[in-house]
């Protein structure tokens, strides 16, 4: 359950400190004066871009944590920019353009090479896209960036480095933590958690996953950085978006019913036809309680998909590291739960290797 807030310390942002990172224009014996602050805020003032895994919650949460770390440790006059990233068959994930700051900055994401990329902060087993970006990570020096595939959040281990390496204070942020945690880590109490969907936070997770519009997105990472999380959750915004999402996941609930099919420890079920994009990933143990994993492949406008998950409360453990069967379609994700993306129209090949993985799994 979401703790209640006990109060919301404001960011220390509305507090520039004094410590500017940039060489003034002007001399010093001016920084008192009105019109050389707002010369020095007017041309000294540097932009952060901050490149977060798109439409999920800790990739949402990830980019909060990191904003509220930027502009209580780094820089609080910083200019924030936001965008999202998805993973996309190929490997044009990145475009140069998309590291337009002063500073850029990953988060729950992809390695990028670029020289433009100062912080990086993932989770990922599926970290790098070849292994010269592993390399060039590998000899990063800059103590900016950070990986740990162990972690169940980015958001929490951005949290921890912060407050480590940087004397960040994370009390404030603990809630979207917690949640992060148990979201990202699927550590829900059972299913039904999940599915009945009756927490606020997990309210906040659909609609982050489901609410195409960016703008809105981005407006729930600044709120997330000011308000305690119980607020964002419960706020008319979020209330009014998650009602269609709600009936969506009950209808997706139903097509998963008329279509799983289950076999050896594997149900499998293919929407295409249904036209669903995707579907809450533990429909499948709420429906069958016995499985071990589910393989399931969507199409969306951009992807065709198979979704590769396996039960957290199944009663027979998982054999499988499945994010390695997903980097041989040239796919990826963790050791519990993975994808594999193609093109819109490759759903044929979609519904081959989905064979080939149902039968791996059953084996
Ligand atoms: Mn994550």
């Amino acid at each position: 359950m979401p703790r209640k807030a006990e109060g919301f310390p404001p960011c220390a942002a509305a507090k520039p400190r004094a410590a500017a990172p940039r060489p003034s224009l002007l001399a010093n014996s001016h920084a008192n004066c009105y019109y050389y602050r707002l010369f020095d805020y007017v041309f000294n003032q540097m932009k952060l871009r901050i490149l977060y895994h798109g439409h999920c919650f800790d990739g949402v949460a990830s980019a909060a944590t990191f904003t509220r770390f930027y502009q209580e440790q780094i820089q609080p006059q910083a200019e924030i920019a936001y965008a999202g990233l998805f993973h996309r068959p190929g490997n044009l994930l990145f475009d140069g353009n998309m590291f337009d700051g002063d500073e850029n900055a990953i988060v729950d994401f992809k390695y990028s090479p670029s020289a433009k990329l100062t912080w990086w902060f993932d989770h990922h087993q599926s970290a790098f896209l070849t292994p010269e970006d592993e390399a060039h990570f590998r000899a990063d020096v800059s103590g900016k960036k950070f990986l740990d595939p162990t972690r169940k959040s980015c958001t929490e281990f951005i949290g921890d480095v912060a407050q480590t390496n940087f004397g960040f204070n994370a009390g404030p942020l603990q809630d979207l933590i917690h949640w992060a945690h148990i979201i990202d880590g699927a550590l829900y109490d059972s299913p039904a958690q999940c599915v009945e969907l009756k927490e606020p936070a997990l309210q906040l997770m659909q609609v982050i996953e489901s609410v195409p519009d960016e703008s809105f997105i981005e407006q729930i990472i600044r709120d997330l950085t000011q308000k305690p999380l119980s607020e964002v959750a419960t706020s008319d915004e979020v209330v009014e978006r998650f009602q269609p999402i709600l009936q969506l996941h009950r209808e997706t609930l139903e097509a998963v019913k008329r279509k799983a099919v289950y076999a050896d420890g594997v149900v499998q079920f293919d929407l295409v036809d249904e036209g669903y994009e995707g579907f809450n990933k533990f429909i499948p143990y709420y429906l069958f309680p016995e499985a071990t994993y589910t393989v399931a492949l969507t199409r969306g406008a951009k992807r065709t998909k198979i979704s590769v998950g396996s039960n957290p409360w199944a009663p027979r453990p998982r054999r499988h590291n499945i994010a390695t069967i997903c980097e041989r379609y040239g796919g990826g994700g963790h050791a519990v739960v993975g994808a594999i993306s193609f093109a819109p129209d490759e759903v044929e090949k979609g519904r081959a290797a989905m064979k080939e993985i149902v039968a791996e799994l059953s084996s």
